[in-house]
This record gives structure tokens, sequence and C-alpha cells, in this order.
């Protein structure tokens, strides 16, 4: 058995030992300490100046307060310290000023900067200077329209590396909060109103995007990907995406498309056709994952989705609508298995060509 006082060490040292290796955890597209533009840059920079004064702060303090510990001690054969105590400053002018100054000019070094930046990253771009997207928070989805292009897209955002991109934000029922940490701060969507910011990717890559607002059973779930390409294949992206036309090919997909029609196109648009309480599936061959966290192994760039993933996810996904993200306002719709296979093959082909 251990002893009480060996337990406890053990306690803290398991505690140091997880920080170092738990560190290393997590999904490097969604880490504010890997920024991807000048943006999250900026803001990590700001991070850092913050700890390195509050660090600089302790550390002179705790340095005052230890060696006023030891010089001031109680010494062997000392009964009582009051004879040994120093001169006192209480009062002292030059002391108070000393110590009112340095947090001054402490505060000073933090606010330039922040109140920099922050007006820097308030700037609203016009459609000249800025690609222009409204961004709609759904309960528990992501509908991104391109204002200038006539493109409405879901879950996927595929935007030009490079340019700055302006952001009109809003929610169409509670309140959600629009967060790509590799790549800027988050901001909230707000039902009837309209917030506005703007960011820049200057990597081409898949970043991870997140709701950073509880918004309801299945907010932990309300992931989204931008999708950071080079202007010239962003310019394709754009031309194929409205060129796109909902023509399937094999004798499954056409009967796919006609159960599509009757089941779920109410709710779902495919091109200009279709309702708007779901999200738009004109290239939902193409996402990265079913409903912004189904996987279909496409997580790099230029990678294809696994057609096998896709059909399971899909599968999953029409089966058990409400376990896989609860609360949804899609419910589960019923369909025979031959009508759904026939669905998934008409959904699997409607991608853009590579
Ligand atoms: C009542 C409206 C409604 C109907 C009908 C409906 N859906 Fe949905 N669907 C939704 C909503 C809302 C979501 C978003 C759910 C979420 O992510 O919270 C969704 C999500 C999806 C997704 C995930 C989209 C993505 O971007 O990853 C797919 C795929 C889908 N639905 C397919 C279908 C199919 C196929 C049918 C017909 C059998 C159908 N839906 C019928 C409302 C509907
Ligand atoms: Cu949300």
């Amino acid at each position: 058995m251990f002893s009480q006082r060996k337990s406890s060490w053990l306690v803290i040292l398991l505690v140091l030992v997880s920080v170092f290796v738990l560190t290393g955890c997590g999904d490097e597209s969604i880490s504010v300490m890997k920024p991807s533009g000048p943006v999250a840059e900026e803001q990590l920079w700001l991070m850092k100046l913050g700890i390195t004064i509050m660090v600089f702060v302790v550390v002179v303090v705790f340095a005052i307060w230890g060696y006023v510990l030891y010089k001031f001690r109680k010494r062997k054969g000392e009964q009582d310290k009051t004879e040994a105590i120093d001169k006192q400053v209480q009062g002292n002018h030059l002391y108070e000023i000393i110590w009112t100054v340095i947090p001054f000019i402490l505060l000073v070094i933090l606010a330039v900067p922040t109140l920099t930046s922050l007006y820097k990253h308030e700037k609203t771009y016009s459609k000249e200077e800025a690609l222009q997207i409204k961004v709609v928070g759904h309960q528990f989805w992501w509908e991104f329209q391109y204002k200038d292009m006539g493109i409405t897209t879901a879950q996927d955002l595929y935007i030009p590396t490079g340019k700055k991109i302006q952001f009109d934000l809003t929610a169409s029922d509670v309140i959600h909060s629009f967060w790509v940490p590799a790549i800027a701060g988050k901001t909230d969507n707000n039902p009837g109103l309209n917030n506005e910011m703007w960011f820049q990717a200057d990597k081409e890559g898949i970043f991870r995007g997140k709701c950073a607002e509880l918004c309801g059973a299945s907010h932990a779930l309300m992931d989204f990907k931008v999708i950071a390409i080079s202007p010239e294949k962003f310019e394709k992206w754009a031309k194929d995406f409205k060129a796109l036309k909902d023509n399937p090919k094999t004798a499954d997909a056409k009967e796919g498309q006609a159960v599509f029609a009757n089941k779920c196109l109410m709710c779902h648009a495919v091109g200009e056709a279709g309702g708007k309480i779901g999200p738009s599936l004109t290239t939902i061959g193409d996402r990265t994952e079913i409903a912004g966290i189904l996987p279909n192994d496409k997580t790099k760039l230029g990678q294809e989705v696994n057609p096998k993933l896709f059909r399971d996810n899909m599968d999953n996904w029409l089966t058990n609508t409400n376990t896989v993200k609860p609360g949804n306002k899609m419910g589960i719709i019923p369909l025979t298995n031959k009508e759904k296979n026939a669905l998934i093959e008409y959904l699997a082909g409607l991608k853009l060509e590579q």
C-alpha cells in the first residue's frame, strides 16, 4: 500500500505526464495553434502576447514573494519575530508610483495591438474587395450562399486562397456561432440579425469548422468544413457547379431520382429545383462527410469520396437519422430497401466531374 504522501505524488506525476501526452492529441485542421490565414495568425500572436505578459507578472511576483519569505523567515533561536521586522514602507510615494506605473505600462502594451486588431478585423469589405458569402446557421447544419454567383451549398464551404471572404452571418432558428479555429475566431449567427466578419485562407487545405454556441441536442455535431483551393480551382469549381445537370446515368439512379422527387425534394434542393428546409444536395456526392459528421474518407484536397463509405454513411443516415443527429429536423422518412438503394445510387452521382 502507498502512503498518503506517496500516492499524492503519484497523482501529480500522472497529471504532468498526461499534460505532455494529451497535448499531442487533436486534429491539426481545427487548431488555433496552427493558423492558416492572416486573421488567425494575428489572433494567435495576441494570445501569445497576453500569455507572455501574464507569465512575466507571475514569475516576478513569485520571485519577490519567495525572496521575502526566505529573507524574513524566523531563524533558529529567535523567540519573538517582532524585533527582527524590517523598516515599514507603507505609504511610500516612490514605491506606490512604481507599482502603479508598471501594470499601466503592461496594460498599454496589451491594449494597443489588441484594439488595432479589433478595428482591422471589424472592417467590412465590398464586393470589389472580397467574395461575399451569406452563412445561415440552422439546427444543425450550415447553409452557404455565394451572393453574387447564384450558388447555394451546404456543409462544405469552398473558398479561393489569398482572397478576403466577407461573411454576412445569420440564423433561421436559434443562435449559432460560426467558428473555423485555424482561420479565424468565432462570430455569432443570430436569427433576425446580420453579423459581419471576414477572413482569408492563405494555404490550400480542408479546415474543420464548428458551431460554437449551444443550440440544441446536436449542437456538438454541427460541424462543417472550409475547403480552400487556389483561385483557378475555385473558378473551375464554381463553373462546374453551375453547369451541373441533374441527369442520372443508370436505371437505378433514375429510379432514385423519382423517389427523391416524391419524398425529398420538398425539403432539399438539387440545382435550382426543390425546397429550402434542408441542405442543398446539389453536390452531395462530393461531401467530405454526410450531415457534417459521417466521414467519407475525403480528408485531403484531391482525395475523392470513398464510394463504399458514402453508401454505408448514406444508408446509416437514412435509416437512423434520429440517432445519428438527435433532434434534427429531417426525421425518418419511411423507405423500402429498394427505394433506399435507388436513392443512394442517385445521390452518389450528384457530384462534379474531377
Ligand atoms: C422535412 C424535410 C426533409 C425531408 C422530407 C427530407 N429531409 Fe433530408 N434533411 C433535412 C434536414 C433539416 C437536414 C439537416 C439535418 C441536420 O444536419 O441537422 C437533412 C439532411 C439530409 C442529408 C445530409 C446532407 C448533408 O449536407 O450532408 C441528406 C443526405 C438527406 N437529408 C437526404 C434526404 C433524402 C434522401 C430524403 C428523402 C428520402 C430527405 N433527406 C428528406 C430535411 C428533410
Ligand atoms: Cu449551432
